[in-house]
């Protein structure tokens, strides 16, 4: 048997590690409400740095809060390899999306202290903050950071819908730390995730190869009408700002379908005064295009900002429009593919070819450093959901198959 071969991972420990963090924000549906940089986070933070410390790595922690566990190698002088996901959630999340990624590379990480196994190359776990960008948009902020996508100082002043600031929370929490980011250097990054949609589980596959993810684009928009009694104002004299926005959310509905594989979604919105008996006056909410293809998002995004000013008209409300994210489509690095493929063959498990529907910290940091994503199947493919399921056996081939993967790419420097 070589070397590797018998560098299995743990099942039973992988998966009790995901049950015992799970417990951090854990809610009463079964899922997990750990917003970034709350205390839940904190408390995930503090649990996963002290798992890795017990392994004999560094945590270094950068000014964004982005955190990296280091197990030195037999080449001091080389960049670690990494492997890094997410620990925050969404507010009804679930127990794998991003945890599964930091905790199978911390199954992996484990496998080789217990067989003593001494890599090439160092051996990096990277903890991305604010991968969801559910409670401070965009999403994936802080691997943005540190790939150059925004500055610290954009991250720092990113307010969530109760106006508290990102950097006040680091702060607050004590992950603010003391390196710049980018500072910390690896030389490539394999990413372990669910793939939270259904194809795997369709087509009876083990393990997605994924080969990129799609482009994505945020908005947001905020229509100003007019407040006024719903009993005493006339239909034809309204300036309804809810009714639209509902206007609105339909054709955006309808741009998705006339653009698959793309996809169009309204997710987040605000109704003011929110009163049961007064005409909306004013409305926030946000938009999210997707398309593997740019030239498709720019048709997307064209339809869509034509169809939203024409119905603003038409209904007599002001409206403030803009884009506040733009991620491009990205293709991941043939050769991390190739050590997932090859990691997938040592592990005998079926797979396909893939790309990502979703957003990840690897689409980012595929700018940085040749980057590639593993994905295991999810029960019926949903996700950011409190139902969000996986079995055990999914996620150690994941992590195991991670591994493999990383032993592969740490095999090329022999
Ligand atoms: O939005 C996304 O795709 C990711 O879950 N943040
Ligand atoms: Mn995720
Ligand atoms: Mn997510």
């Amino acid at each position: 048997m070589s070397a590797k071969s018998n560098l299995v991972i743990n099942p039973q420990r992988l998966w009790d590690s995901l049950m015992e963090t799970a417990a951090f924000g854990g809610t009463p549906k079964g899922g997990i409400k750990r917003l970034t940089v709350s205390d839940e986070d904190k408390r995930v933070r503090d649990w996963f740095k002290a798992e890795c410390e017990k392994l004999g790595c560094t945590v270094e922690v950068d000014e964004v809060g982005n955190m990296f566990a280091t197990r030195p190698g037999k080449r001091g002088d080389m960049a670690p390899i990494a492997m890094g996901s997410h620990l925050d959630t969404q507010p009804t999340g679930g127990k794998f999306d991003g945890v599964l990624g930091v905790l199978g590379a911390l199954e992996a990480m484990r496998t080789l202290v217990d067989m003593g196994y001494e890599t090439n190359a160092p051996i990096m776990i990277a903890n991305w903050t604010n991968e969801e960008g559910s409670r401070f948009a965009p999403a994936m902020l802080c691997s943005g950071v540190y790939a150059g996508v925004f500055t610290p100082d954009f991250a720092w002043s990113r307010e969530d819908r109760q106006g508290i600031k990102l950097g006040d929370e680091l702060e607050r929490i004590g992950y603010k730390g003391k390196h710049k980011a980018g500072a910390v250097k690896f030389s490539s990054m394999f990413e372990l995730h669910i793939e939270q949609g259904p194809i795997l589980e369709a087509e009876n596959k083990v393990v997605g190869v994924v080969t990129g993810v799609q482009g994505m684009r945020w908005y947001e928009i905020t229509l100003k009408g007019q407040e006024s009694h719903t009993g005493a104002t006339p239909m034809g004299l309204r300036k309804n700002a809810l009714l639209a926005a509902a206007k609105m959310i339909d054709a955006i509905n309808e741009i998705g379908f006339a653009h698959l594989p793309g996809v169009a979604s309204v997710g987040l919105i605000e109704n003011r005064p929110n009163s049961r008996n007064v005409v909306p006056g004013e409305v926030f909410f946000t938009i999210d295009l997707r398309h593997p293809d740019e030239a498709e998002l720019d048709k997307m995004e064209k339809q869509y900002r034509l169809a939203v000013n024409k119905i603003a008209e038409e209904g007599r409300v002001s409206i403030d429009e803009k884009r506040i994210w733009n991620s491009p489509a990205v293709k991941f690095a043939p050769e991390l593919i190739a050590c997932v493929r090859e990691g997938v063959a040592q592990a005998g498990f079926t797979s396909r070819d893939m790309a990502s529907g979703a957003g990840h910290d690897a689409a980012y940091i595929a700018r940085v450093a040749p980057t590639t994503m593993i994905f295991v199947p999810c029960l019926g493919g949903i996700s950011h959901n409190e139902e969000e399921s996986t079995t055990l056996e999914e996620c150690a081939a994941g992590a195991q198959v991670l591994l493999n993967a990383v032993l592969a790419h740490d095999a090329t420097y022999s």
